[in-house]
């Protein structure tokens, strides 16, 4: 009997972290089908994201362990989404640990372990230590190393 994993996310500047998930749910089943958040829908989510919908979507698309891929417009899709898809399983990180527990009456719900050390917060973060506003500090830092170079030689 083929065995149908749904799951859910943003997936913004992909990384690590989301491919293991991704390749986890799907050794589940036998098809992995993805709701990719829309950018109308994370900003309910007071989220933004610095990968636009269409390219996360095609992004997620492009994997070998995911088999479907539709956009993600609200909470309330993912109980239509079990229905619509005849979907076995809900899978989702462990950050959304009984969130769903409400749709077990529709399908299995699974939990699993997130990929410690990354995630697209943290790489905004540092991304950001490049930013505009941290290079006069990063220029002038730079100085005092050449300095010190300098007088070393
Ligand atoms: N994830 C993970 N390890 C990380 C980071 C993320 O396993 N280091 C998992 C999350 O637990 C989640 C999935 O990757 O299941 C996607 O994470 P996000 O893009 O942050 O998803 P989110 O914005 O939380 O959207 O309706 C549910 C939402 O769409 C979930």
């Amino acid at each position: 009997m083929s065995k149908t994993v749904i799951t859910y996310g943003t997936f913004d500047l992909f990384h690590i972290g989301h491919l293991r998930l991704l390749q986890r749910l799907r050794a589940l089943g036998d098809k992995l089908i993805v709701g990719v958040s829309t950018d109308e829908f994370n900003a309910l989510k007071n989220k933004t994201s610095s990968i636009c919908f269409e390219d996360r979507i095609e992004i997620i698309s492009g994997l070998k362990c995911v088999d479907m891929v539709i956009p993600e417009n609200d909470w309330q899709q993912k109980k239509r989404d079990i229905e619509k898809y005849s979907a076995d399983i809900l899978g989702m990180g462990e950050d959304w640990q009984g969130k769903f527990d409400h749709l077990s009456s529709e399908c299995e719900v699974v939990y699993l372990p997130r990929t410690t050390g990354i995630s697209s917060t943290k790489i905004k973060q540092n991304l950001s230590i490049l930013g505009p506003e941290h290079r006069e500090e990063f220029k002038k830092a730079l100085e005092v190393i050449s300095n010190l170079v300098d007088n070393l030689s």
